[in-house]
């Protein structure tokens, strides 16, 4: 056989389930082989949520079904098959002992982690490599660099001007629809305890994700998550149904409540579309476009449709372009030498802090939490009380099916916990609990008075948050966004400042000592 004759293995992996990938559009169906695997190594680099093992596995498997029946060959190890592979790089020499390929075709991975195993395998397995850039995103890898380039300050805004003029995204006339870029100040408000939202379209299990619930329960039995009532969809069909659904019924009232929590309700008006986009199920463009052509249509108000375009096109293709700009050693940075232990509470909901609590509870139950449950309880407690952000990060990567490095780590270590020293945020997104009262009702139900500053009743936010402050004094005092509150704290009576050191001392000394906060 001529090396044209031979086989190419294509490769595709477990958040590459795109039929329009590049790799997939140039082989060929009658020689080419599609490998697939479900392997140790990848599921145990990070401790994954069992619900999100089996979206994962369940959306591999259909996605292998589909290409089947479109008359690919499909050669896909299961995790609990006969001689399973433990990692990418033996599935490839399993593949190559069957089908002598000519080559390796790969499209770029999400995590720098990946990239050097796909980079390292021309040489440990001779064989040509090509690798495929990712177009899944609106803006390449280089598009950014180019952006980024000789800018003082890498701010999101800026960067999602610019692609909403490159993608003609709510614009009239060269400039912003409604006259300005973004509605965030509209966004803000609390919600009603009490009222009804749509939820996210849930899809019973076929007899494939019955197999891997059966499979991850067997396996992993130890590990965080719930897998009783799952509901996530496994194939892009689907994932268009729950797309479809929230433009039909939570699109119109997404953005008023953007920052709400409220107690039992655990998605609100959010999407629940991350894990799908990630995974490849869905496409950021078009559900872009479908956004801004829901405002068109007067489905939707502007601020709807401008923050939800803002998150995908602005936020997403950000947080990937800092991930990528910034180099391995990112997820390591630790601007404010926080080296606190996770608190042990962030794996079993232990704790009398309502907010919290709730978090953790629907985060296990779900492997989902909003972006405020995200970012001003579980990252907002974890940078107030000086934790470890690769701990964090280590927690943040395992514990959300949407959970992939190269989103999740600027949103981690950037943002929540300034640990890249302000890169990506011009401010820590650090708080009081009077920010967690006004924006939901856990406070009502919590063990601990919002209002008490300091003492054994306070709120544990109300302390920790002056503590955080006075710790990192000289980093943040010129920070014209945050130096306010050091002319607040030094016009405070010595004793009062006191009782909040003190209050601090004594829950940093509780969650040292692993005692329930
Ligand atoms: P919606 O609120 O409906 O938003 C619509 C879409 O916008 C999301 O599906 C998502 O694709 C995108 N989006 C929104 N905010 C962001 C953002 N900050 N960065 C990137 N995309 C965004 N998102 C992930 O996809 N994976 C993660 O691992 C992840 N980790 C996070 C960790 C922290 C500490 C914080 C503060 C945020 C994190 N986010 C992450 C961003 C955001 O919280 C989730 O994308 C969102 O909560 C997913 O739920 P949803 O689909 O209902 O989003
Ligand atoms: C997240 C994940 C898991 C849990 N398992 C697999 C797997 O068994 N096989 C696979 O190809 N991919 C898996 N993935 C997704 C990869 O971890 C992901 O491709 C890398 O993190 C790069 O983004
Ligand atoms: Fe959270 Fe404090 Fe409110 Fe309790 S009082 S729910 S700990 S913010």
């Amino acid at each position: 056989m001529t090396d044209d004759e031979r086989p190419r293995l294509i490769l595709v992996l477990g958040d590459q389930l795109t039929r329009g990938l590049p790799h997939l559009a140039a082989a060929s169906r009658a020689r080419d082989v599609v490998v697939m695997a479900e392997v140790a190594e990848e599921a145990g680099y990070a401790a994954h949520h069992r619900r999100k093992l089996v979206f994962c596995f369940s959306a591999m498997r259909h996605f292998a079904e589909s290409l089947r029946a479109d008359g690919w060959q499909v050669d896909y190890a299961k995790l609990d098959g006969g001689d399973a592979p433990e990692s990418l790089t033996d599935t490839l020499r399993a593949a190559i002992a069957r089908h002598d390929p000519s080559g390796i075709v790969c499209v770029e991975p999400g995590e720098w982690r990946v990239q050097a195993m796909m980079e390292g395998w021309g040489r440990a397995l001779s064989l040509p490599v090509k690798i495929f850039p990712d177009r899944r995103f609106l803006c390449s890898r280089g598009e950014f660099a180019a952006w980024a380039e000789g800018r003082k300050t890498l701010r999101m805004e800026h960067f999602y001007r610019e692609m909403r003029r490159a993608h003609d995204l709510l614009m009239e006339d060269g400039a912003p629809a409604g006259g300005k870029w973004n509605y965030d100040s509209e966004n803000r408000a609390a919600a009603e305890p009490g009222a009804a939202f749509p939820g996210p379209k849930r899809f019973a299990p076929d007899a494939i994700t019955q197999e891997v619930l059966e499979m991850v329960a067997d396996r992993f039995p130890g590990r965080f998550g719930a897998l009783d009532d799952y509901w996530f969809a496994a194939t892009a069909e689907q994932a268009e149904e729950a797309a479809e659904h929230f433009f039909a019924h939570a699109l119109p009232g997404f953005g008023e409540v953007q920052d709400a929590m409220l107690e039992g309700e655990r998605f609100l008006n959010h999407s629940v579309l991350a894990q799908y986009l990630n995974a490849g199920l869905l496409d950021p463009l078009d559900l872009c476009r479908r956004a801004a052509l829901e405002w068109k249509t007067g489905a939707a108000p502007l601020n709807a449709a401008e923050g939800f375009i803002r998150q995908i096109l602005g936020w997403r293709e950000y947080v990937r372009g800092i991930y990528f700009r910034e180099g391995p050693d990112y997820v390591r940075r630790n601007a404010l030498e926080a080296t606190r232990e996770l608190p042990w509470f962030y794996w079993s909901g232990e704790t009398d802090m309502a907010c919290m609590a709730a978090t953790v509870a629907q985060t296990e139950a779900e492997a989902y939490a909003h972006h405020i449950q995200r970012l001003m309880v579980a990252g907002n407690f974890a940078l107030i009380a000086g934790v470890d952000p690769h701990k964090l990060h280590e927690w943040f990567l395992a514990v959300y099916a949407d959970a992939y490095e190269w989103v999740e780590a600027p949103n981690v270590i950037g943002m929540s916990q300034f640990a890249d020293g302000g890169l990506l945020g011009s401010k820590p997104y650090a708080s009081s609990g009077a920010y967690i009262d006004r924006m939901s009702d856990h406070c009502r139900g919590c063990k601990y008075d919002v209002k008490a500053k300091f003492g054994p009743g306070a709120c544990p936010f109300n302390p920790l948050y002056w503590d955080f402050m006075l710790r990192n004094r000289d980093r943040f005092a010129k920070n014209g966004r945050v130096s306010r509150a050091y002319a607040t704290w030094d016009r405070m009576a010595e004793e009062k400042r006191d009782a909040y050191r003190d209050s601090a001392a004594k829950i940093l000394a509780k969650l040292d000592a692993g005692e329930r906060v």
